[in-house]
């Protein structure tokens, strides 16, 4: 039995079959852990979701940002925007089941020493402070209020003050790349670190980060590329800009990747 935590695959569904083929995965045996944005950008979401629903029980996935401007879009709630290839899930057959999946999935994953969420968390936070966060944050998305909920994610005129928390928790969890001078988080900038501007930090190298005492797993900035280090994996590497996917075998932190193939 092996656990592989995968970065953004973004509708890269070839992709992300060939770094399955290259892992062995087995379903029987395996544990698959992907770190959001599973849609958007690429040519074949609705594969990649109808493939993580049909493995559910051996998928855990954390919510993106692509993630929920897909079930904002499905919602009414955002307008479509120049680079979105939502059409195949938005206009598919099973386009209920498949936002009804996504819809089902947390914003954070904790498993013995790790963590995964989608992009990041706050400095500030412990670990149990962003596993408080992240269950509001999931009750919001499959309770009554889901629809006000997701409308405080949208555009800013039309937020709803009883969700000004959780949307700004939300914008951490799937947003964060930088942290300023005074440790908060920074959503403009996307570029590599050492482009950032100047005295703003990569959120997981904040000194005193309150997180530090586990293991994170994280997708998001392509930017800054498959990144290792004690007690921090960056996965995403740019499978969408026509890099490669990677996983992460977690119990020997053995890496492996499949070149882009859409
Ligand atoms: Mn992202």
């Amino acid at each position: 039995m092996a656990t592989y935590a995968v970065g953004d695959i973004q509708g890269c569904f070839r992709t992300f079959q060939a770094l399955l083929t290259r892992i062995e995965f087995d379903p029987d045996r395996d544990r698959l852990w992907l770190a959001g944005d599973l849609v958007n950008r690429g040519p074949r979401s609705a594969d990649v979701l109808r493939w993580c629903l049909e493995h559910e029980p051996v998928v855990r996935v954390v919510l993106g940002n692509h993630d929920l401007h897909l079930l904002l879009r499905a919602e009414g709630l955002r307008p479509k925007k120049a680079r979105d290839s939502l059409d195949d899930v938005l206009k598919a057959p099973d386009r209920g089941p498949l936002l009804a999946y996504l819809s089902r999935q947390p914003f954070l994953h904790k498993e013995g020493p790790w963590v995964m969420v989608h992009a990041g968390l706050h400095p500030g936070w412990t670990v149990a402070d962003a596993v408080e966060r992240a269950v509001v944050l999931r009750r919001h998305l499959q309770g009554p209020d889901r629809r006000a909920f997701l409308s405080a994610l949208g555009e800013a005129g039309r937020r709803d003050e009883r969700f000004t928390e959780a949307a700004h928790d939300a914008a951490v969890l799937t947003r964060i790349r930088t942290v300023g001078p005074d440790g908060a988080p920074r959503f403009g900038f996307a570029g590599p670190p050492e482009e950032a501007p100047p005295g703003h930090l990569p959120w997981f190298a904040w000194p005193g980060r309150a997180s530090r005492d586990h293991a994170l797993i994280f997708g998001h900035w392509a930017a800054l590329g498959l990144h290792l280090a004690p007690g921090v994996a960056g996965l995403d590497s740019g499978c969408v800009w026509g890099k490669a996917l990677s996983a992460l075998r977690l119990e020997d932190r053995a890496v492996f990747q499949a070149s882009f193939a859409d």
